[in-house]
């Protein structure tokens, strides 16, 4: 241990006793005056464990003691909100205090992904290792698979889990393995031990152990190290699709296989409370218990439970986003308590922090420290607003009891028949009106009071256009002037090729648009390339326009090959030209067309550039001419479908 890491006692008491003499409660005060320890930090985190899916939430058909009893001990929130109804933004939020669009990881990565959390970005647990924290990552990461993304890289000392959903993998909801069809483009799923696969999770016996070994491996970390300050991330593959539990639990439950989870997981809580109380550290623990996003709704009674909200996973209507959260700190959260203020998990570590003393990032983060609330001070609000972000869509913004949504077209298991026993259900894809309801009147959001109060209406969509600018939104198409990129793999490319056309003369009938100019059509022939970021000033980049330019290399040569370098990622909305057609000359007057490029859009999460080139054939060439076909509009695939869609281009190639 790193003695001099840890924050001294005088540190601890400066930065809390800050906090106890604003709210001015002695007792509180004294008890940390008392402290002798550093706070331990322990997260457990659920996958798609729905609003009501605790007993005290009102679980139905299953009981859940252990959580009951954290939440006798602490503090029970009602209006809690994991940043989106999906997997990967959700994560990406609750580690880094960020909106998913700030970090820019969108959706849920599947095994093809080539982004992941930038290293850039600072975790809670690397906020905590600068302490001298011992850290572990143990369950589902989804952050980005590739080692370069893994939990090792971001902060944690240990990783034992998943490194994406636990239905991700080439088997069919019956369980039997699939060699055709969609499913079967799935790797198989691997089980990581730090940064290397150790097993495959090959059939649903395989899931059925996963509970139980995250369980023995967060209880081993603890007892590792309970002399020491820690931080265990405890991230459930559980209860995510398709579920799985140990023979212990099975049928242990009324409510059939999805009840016999929660018990589980509820039991693997109550494993990790003995080990704090057998390493007698529960009185320094801050433990926190959340699900990633609300539940599943379209697998029928293999899904959750949002009780009285709209909607499920996936969507930004309350059961999306709105999740069960607990929270325990003995001597400060008071026992017993519920919180009925707005608090998210891009409050964690901006809390985490305050509470240990560690020093905040240095670049911008969304989440507030809700100190003050976990503390019970008299009218404590630290958050007013929370906006409602989905794959980059702003689609709606709460701000106290108001919840003001925009139109957008969104998932709904409304209407639809849910699926049963591990079988998906359809979803419907409706467009949903822009509308203002009144939480605490109607928490289910049915009844538009936009009418009834402009006044709200005026100040939500002024706050959203503000998140906007900030955030962006590609519900109007906004790009955020604070986003910060992913990390992309694979494009630490040279940043500069010699080629034939480097220094020709070059005109461009087409204008790039102005917010990604490169250094004008001249760059098309510098020999510089850009990177995996599309902000990186070296691209121009064409939005829903074909690309014309001609180039003049002052003299007739031989070349072998022409090209376009070009960018993809389609997640920013940049796709391949869809044709490209090169034409060369060795008089400007007479023109040889070469066989042209077709590349139609295909789905492809890969961020990355690629040189479309071909073949010249004989004859000297001294002029090329390049037209590369755009996007007017986005294939139906795409969540863009319909709206124009991006090129970027940083290079005209001549090879010899
Ligand atoms: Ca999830
Ligand atoms: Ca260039």
């Amino acid at each position: 241990m790193q003695d001099h890491t840890v924050p001294s006692r005088r540190t601890f008491l400066v930065r809390t006793g800050t906090a106890g003499l604003a709210m001015a409660t002695p007792g509180w005060l004294a008890a940390c005056m008392a402290r002798s320890r550093p706070t331990n930090v322990v997260l457990i985190f659920a996958d798609d464990q729905g609003y009501a899916d605790v007993g005290s939430y009102g679980a139905v058909g299953f009981t859940t003691p252990h959580l009951d009893r954290l939440a006798d001990e602490g503090m029970r929130f009602t209006d809690f909100y994991a940043s989106e109804g999906v997997c990967s933004a959700s994560r990406a939020s609750l580690l880094t205090g960020c909106y998913a669009p700030r970090v820019s990881i969108f959706g849920a990565l599947t095994p093809a992904a080539q982004v992941g959390l930038n290293p850039d970005e600072v975790t809670i647990a690397e906020l905590l290792k600068s302490l001298g924290y011992a850290t572990a990552a143990v369950g589902k990461w989804h952050l980005g698979h590739l080692p370069e993304f893994l939990p090792l890289q971001h902060g944690f000392d240990e990783y034992f889990g998943l490194p994406y959903s636990n239905d991700m993998w080439p088997v069919d909801f019956d369980g039997v393995a699939v060699t055709e069809g969609s499913l079967s483009g799935y790797p198989p799923l691997p089980l990581i031990e730090g940064d290397e696969a150790i097993e495959t999770v090959d059939e649903l016996a395989d899931q059925d152990r996963l509970t139980v070994r995250y369980t023995e491996r967060a209880v081993d970390f603890i007892d590792r190290n309970g002399d020491r300050p820690f931080f265990l991330y405890l991230a459930h593959s559980m209860p995510h699709v398709p579920l799985g539990v140990s023979d212990a639990f099975r049928s242990s439950s009324e409510q059939g296989l999805y009840g016999d989870v929660m018990q589980e997981m509820d039991w693997s809580t109550g494993q990790v409370l003995d080990a704090l109380d057998r390493n007698g550290v529960s009185d320094d623990t801050l433990v926190i218990f959340t699900s990633d996003n609300g539940p599943w709704l379209n697998f029928g009674n293999h899904g959750g439970s949002t009780g009285p909200l709209r909607e499920g996973k996936g969507t930004a209507f309350e059961g999306g986003p709105r999740v069960p959260a607990i929270m325990r700190w003995p001597g400060r959260i008071p026992a017993g308590s519920v919180c009925d203020r707005l608090a998210s998990t891009v409050d964690v570590l901006p809390t985490v922090a305050a509470i240990t003393g560690a020093t905040l990032p240095d670049h911008a983060i969304d989440g507030v420290d809700i100190l003050s609330l976990l503390i019970g001070e008299e009218g404590a609000a630290p958050r007013n607003d929370f906006l409602y972000y989905y794959t980059g869509e702003l689609r709606a913004v709460r701000e106290g009891r108001w919840k003001r949504v925009f139109e957008h077209r969104t998932r709904s298991y409304v209407g639809v028949e849910p699926g049963m026993d591990g079988h998906p259900g359809p979803y419907a894809f409706p467009t949903v009106a822009a509308a203002l309801y009144d939480l605490e009147a109607d928490v289910g959001e049915s009844i538009d009071v936009s009418g009834d109060h402009p006044d709200v209406v005026a100040r939500l969509d002024a706050l959203a256009e503000e998140a906007r600018r900030r955030l962006g939104d590609r519900l109007t198409q906004r790009v955020g002037n604070e986003v910060r990129p992913p990390g992309r793999h694979g494009l630490d490319r040279v940043d500069s090729l010699q080629h034939e056309a480097v220094g020709a003369r070059v005109v461009s009938a087409t204008r790039s648009d102005p917010r990604y100019p490169g250094a004008g059509p001249d760059a098309l022939v510098d020999g510089g390339v850009g990177s995996g970021d599309f902000r990186d000033g070296r691209w121009l980049a064409y939005d829903g326009v074909d690309f014309e330019a001609m180039l003049d290399l002052g003299s007739a040569r031989r070349l072998s090959r022409v090209g376009l370098d070009c960018l993809q990622n389609q997640a920013a909305w940049i796709l391949l030209p869809r044709r490209v057609v090169f034409a060369v000359s060795d008089d400007g007057e007479q023109w040889r067309e070469l066989t042209p490029i077709h590349r139609p859009p295909q789905p492809d999460d890969a961020v990355r550039a690629e040189l479309l080139a071909v073949d010249v054939g004989e004859g000297p060439v001294r002029y090329v001419r390049v037209r590369a076909s755009g996007h007017d509009a986005l294939p139906s695939w795409h969540p863009g479908s319909g709206i124009s869609g991006w090129v970027f281009i940083d290079e005209v190639v001549a090879l010899v």
